[in-house]
Parts: C-alpha cells; sequence; structure tokens
C-alpha cells in the first residue's frame, strides 16, 4: 500500500470561487485522492483557506466586518460549498490557524540562523490619519498617465499602466480618504533566495517527469536573469502572522507581519498539524517529515499555472533553506485557465458561474464531469452553455444513465429484481470483457499519471463498450428466442453497472453511490481484472431500479442560463 500525500493550492478567503478556479485546483486533487483511495492507498487530501494579506483586509472592509470575524464566516462558506461539490478533503484548514503561527513564526527563525534573512530598510508610504503604512492597492489617485481619477498604487484601471505608488497625482488613502500622507522609512525582512539558486536549479532539473506547464514556468523564473530575486517576507498590516523569531520577538519587526505569500504554503503542513489536533488523525509527522517516516509518502500538488512559481521555487527555499528534514513536493499538476462563454470569468464583474450559484442550478455531479473531462491541461479550455448541455445530455444522460435505466428496467420486467441465472458467455461476451480489460488499464494509466481529460475519455469510452454491447447483444430480442442467453446477457450488464460504479467514483461521486444503493452491493473493490469483476453480483442477488440517474438540460434552461450568469452578480 502506497501512501499519497495530496493538497490543492489554498483558496483567498475573500469571496466565493468561480468553476475556473475549482477545476484548476480542488477538483483534480479530489479526483486524484478518491481514485488512490478506490485503489487501496493511504491517503491524506489536505485544503485550506488562505486568509492573510490585502484582498482579505479589504474584502472584509467591504463586508464592514472586522477581519477575523470575516474570515471565519467565509471559511464556514467555502466549507459548506466544497461539501456540496463533494470535495473530500480529509482536513479543511485555515492558514490564520494558531499551528501555522507557531510553524511560520519558527520557519523564519530557522531561515535566520541559516544566514538566509537579511533586514533591509526601505521606503513607503505612511498615513498618519490612518496611523499606519498604506500598501499599493490602498492609495489611490489621478494617473500620471491617462489623467483617470481612480488609478491605484500599483495600475491604472483605465489605462493599465502600472503604476507606482509615488507616481500618482494628489494621492490619498483608501481607508481614510486622507490625502495627508508622508513618504517613511521602514524595515524588512527579506529571504536570501537568490542564495539557493544552485540548489533549487538541480532540483528542477531532476524533476523530469513532471508536466511542461510545470518545469518551464520554473525554468523561466530561474533564468530569468532576476527571476530568483531576493524577496521580502513582511509587510506593514495589522492582519497576518506577527513576525516573530521563533517565540522570540524580532527587534525592529515590530507590529509587522509575514506576507501572505511566505505563510500560506506553509499551511499545507500546518494543516496536518490541525487534522490531527481536530481528532481526524494520530501522527502528522510521518507525512511531513522524511526523519519519521515521510520518505515512503509520495506528495503530490494541484494548482493554477499562475501559482506555479511560489511552489516551484518560493516555497521550496523556505523548506530548503531550513535544514530541516521536511518532505518537498515529488509531483506538481498544474493547470492552464478555464475562459467562460467568449471571455474570462471575472469575479469583480461577476461574469461566469460561481460554486454555490452552480449549485443551484444542478448537482455536484454534472459539474464535475464537465469540468474534469474538459480540463484545462494542455492549453486554455472555455466552457460554454451548448458544450456543457451537449456533454451532459450524451455522455451522462445518454450513455451511462440510458444503459443503467434499460438494464435495471428489463430485468424487471423479464427476471424481477434480482440477477438472473442463465448460459454461458458467448463470443461476443469475450470480446467485450477483452475490450474492457485494455481500457480498464488504460484509465489507470491515465489516473496514475494525472492526465485528467484522457482518464475521462477512457471512461467514456468504458461506458461506450456497454452501450455497444447491450445494442448488439440486444436481450429484449434473444427474449423471445433464447430466454437462458437473455439472462446471461443480463446478468453481465447488471454486473456491469456495479463495475461502472466503482470506477466512476472519482469523477461522479453521488452517481456512484446511487449505483452502488442500486445494486445492493457495498463491494467497491477496485477490479483486478473484468472477469472476476463482472462475477461479483451472483446469481439471485437481488437490486433495485434506481430513480433517473442523469437528467438532460433543456435548450430552455440552457438559455435562461446563459442570460442569467453573463455578468453582474449581486
Ligand atoms: N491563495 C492563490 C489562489 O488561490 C493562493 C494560493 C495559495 S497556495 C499556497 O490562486
Ligand atoms: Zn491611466
Amino acid at each position: 500500500m502506497a501512501r499519497h500525500l495530496i493538497t490543492s493550492a489554498i483558496p483567498y478567503i475573500n469571496g466565493i470561487k468561480h468553476l475556473g478556479n475549482l477545476v484548476g485546483s480542488q477538483l483534480p486533487a479530489d479526483l486524484f485522492a478518491r481514485y488512490q483511495r478506490g485503489r487501496g492507498h493511504e491517503v491524506l487530501y489536505l485544503c485550506a483557506t488562505d486568509e492573510h494579506g490585502t484582498p482579505a483586509e479589504l474584502a472584509a472592509a467591504k463586508a464592514g466586518k472586522p477581519v477575523a470575524e470575516y474570515c471565519a464566516e467565509m471559511h464556514e462558506t467555502q466549507a459548506e460549498i466544497a461539501r456540496g461539490f463533494r470535495l473530500s478533503f480529509d482536513h479543511f484548514g485555515r492558514s490564520s490557524s494558531p499551528q501555522n503561527h507557531r510553524l511560520t513564526q519558527a520557519f523564519a527563525a530557522r531561515l535566520d540562523e541559516a544566514g538566509l534573512i537579511e533586514e533591509r530598510v526601505e521606503t513607503q508610504i505612511y498615513s498618519k490619519a490612518d496611523g499606519r503604512y498604506l500598501p499599493d492597492r490602498y492609495i489611490e489617485g489621478t494617473c500620471p498617465n491617462c489623467g483617470f481619477e481612480s488609478a491605484r498604487g500599483d495600475q491604472c484601471d483605465n489605462c493599465t499602466k502600472q503604476l507606482d505608488p509615488v507616481d500618482l497625482i494628489e494621492p490619498r488613502s483608501v481607508i481614510s480618504g486622507s490625502t495627508d500622507l508622508e513618504p517613511r522609512e521602514t524595515k524588512h525582512l527579506y529571504l536570501r533566495q537568490s542564495k539557493m539558486r544552485g540548489e533549487l536549479s538541480d532540483w528542477i532539473d531532476s524533476k523530469a517527469d513532471w508536466p511542461v506547464l510545470t518545469t518551464s514556468i520554473a525554468r523561466k523564473w530561474l533564468n530569468d536573469g532576476d527571476g530568483l530575486q531576493d524577496r521580502g517576507i513582511t509587510r506593514d498590516l495589522d492582519w497576518g502572522i506577527p513576525v516573530k523569531k521563533g517565540e522570540a520577538d524580532w527587534p525592529g519587526m515590530e507590529g509587522k507581519v509575514f506576507y501572505v505569500w511566505f505563510d500560506a504554503p506553509i499551511e499545507y503542513i500546518a494543516c496536518a498539524q490541525e487534522w490531527v489536533d481536530a481528532g481526524k488523525g494520530d501522527d502528522w509527522e510521518r507525512w511531513w517529515r522524511t526523519d519519521r517516516g515521510a520518505d515512503d509518502v509520495r506528495y503530490t500538488q494541484f494548482m493554477g499555472k499562475d501559482n506555479v512559481p511560489f511552489h516551484t521555487l518560493s516555497f521550496p527555499a523556505t523548506i530548503l533553506g531550513s535544514g530541516e528534514p521536511w518532505k518537498l513536493v515529488d509531483y506538481i499538476k498544474s493547470f492552464n485557465y478555464l475562459n467562460y462563454d467568449g471571455g474570462q470569468f471575472s469575479t469583480s464583474r461577476g461574469r461566469g458561474v460561481f460554486m454555490d450559484q452552480a449549485l443551484e442550478v444542478l448537482p455536484a455531479d454534472y459539474w464535475r464531469w464537465w469540468l474534469l473531462s474538459h480540463a484545462p491541461e494542455s492549453s486554455d479550455a472555455e466552457f460554454t452553455w451548448e458544450n456543457f448541455q451537449q456533454s451532459v445530455n450524451k455522455d451522462l444522460a445518454d450513455v451511462l444513465g440510458n444503459f443503467v435505466s434499460r438494464v435495471t428496467k428489463f430485468c424487471r420486467s423479464k427476471f424481477g429484481e434480482e440477477v438472473p441465472a442463465g448460459g454461458a458467455h458467448g463470443e461476443r461476451e469475450e470480446q467485450l470483457i477483452a475490450d474492457l480489460e485494455r481500457r480498464l488499464r488504460a484509465y489507470e494509466g491515465h489516473m496514475d499519471a494525472i492526465e485528467v481529460r484522457k482518464a475521462a475519455m477512457e471512461l467514456r469510452g468504458i461506458w461506450v463498450a456497454g452501450n455497444e454491447y447491450l445494442q448488439d447483444a440486444a436481450p429484449w430480442a434473444t427474449f423471445k428466442t433464447d430466454p437462458e442467453a437473455a439472462a446471461m446477457q443480463i446478468r453481465l450488464a447488471l454486473n456491469l453497472i456495479r463495475l461502472y460504479a466503482v470506477l466512476s467514483a472519482p469523477f461522479i461521486p453521488d452517481a456512484s453511490a446511487q449505483l452502488m444503493t442500486a445494486m445492493n452491493t457495498e463491494d467497491d473493490a477496485w477490479p483486478g481484472d473484468v472477469t472476476g469483476a463482472l462475477s461479483v453480483l451472483p446469481v439471485g442477488h437481488g437490486f433495485t431500479v434506481p430513480d433517473v440517474t442523469f437528467r438532460k438540460i433543456t435548450d430552455e434552461e440552457r438559455e435562461d442560463w446563459q442570460a442569467r450568469f453573463a455578468g453582474t452578480r449581486g
């Protein structure tokens, strides 16, 4: 039995995520976790909310709530929606946890001891009225380039020019509106990751099996001259993890917090501690410490391409720099973007389908199937309602759903609600079994390699093979001349339904559970071979006809939804 540690990028706390976010991290990670559990392996699948940084502060201010309260509520909201999508986290933690505070401060102390932290003095904008330094996004003013009056400190939304807060004409605080701003000197900590270029470069070079998308982004940052610059890991904010050297104060760093991208990946480890402290597990070190057994663990991370530099360079720099025996990631699966109906998903403009809305419209399995079977792996992908309707109606309703309904209903009407006895397999059955055997191995191969689209295609092929068999065998016709043979065909088909439930569970867990219940079995063992799998339900085994497994999407619904999600979410 292998052991799989699986993490998906931890979503920002500042709102509900859209389907593009979902398919780029949590959903494929869940697919892989379910698959590995199904194969009988030990899995620890962790995710959390990413709760620090200016986006969290700004979102809380907009909601008119204290940040801590806002984060606690939004964490619950995101957890609830994740349950709705059947994301099977072993724990859904919080980067603001006490465990992450302690661990982040401990990492900073270790890096300092290793000579990898440098204190630097720099100039930043201080607001006297607000009594604080203002990060770029907290400053607005008139754009020197186009005259737009609400340009942000980092960029003008009107002409897109990249700005520095000192460029702005009549700069003012976003918090108070005060124009009483002045540049002041302030001290910050820098992680000297440039000292680790060689080590990081060797490590990336050793990952010949990684997706090109992952390694090409990592190499670009490594080799882009200043890609691996030393990185500021502290900020002048109230909300975050206080800068400390382990448990000790850090002179000169009072009132400062760690940068969100420093503490967020450390939460992957802290989350395992939270999992233990919540009473769900008893040993986190065997997953994370190579001196405590984690050498045997295979660690896989899932994320969108924009997160790759932080996971291939910054976080490994933290881990390697600490000099402690932490587990490093073995495989990084990254994704391109999912676009929405001729444009981009937009959180600010409410364009596209957000996770909560998706579940209001249709159950999780419909979305899971479309998203996974169209995962943006080799290039960006696009969600359109036409394509969604077509996939659902064809793959789920016509192919899988229809097979289940025809087989169970025919059996009930001719043989009753139990697996019928009958003759031996003939040539057509042997041919089906050989075909399924080949397809099963291909499916396993794609799932092991986390080739999500190819795996979905193979699974669909497995469903189609059953349909074609049913069409050729035509038990309804066979029954008229040879009821024994028809019984054998149906016995095989009923067993095929159970096999489909087992194989499809990582993609469509609810439908899979429904089929298992209908087939009246808890035997969800992954098939050793197809012949064996097709004799699990013995003659005389009772079953029931399930309700409709998947319904079709009508043209009218499609048009309604298209209009409803075109923009400006309330
Ligand atoms: N929260 C960005 C994102 O959700 C960031 C990921 C952190 S992973 C440690 O895309
Ligand atoms: Zn401008």
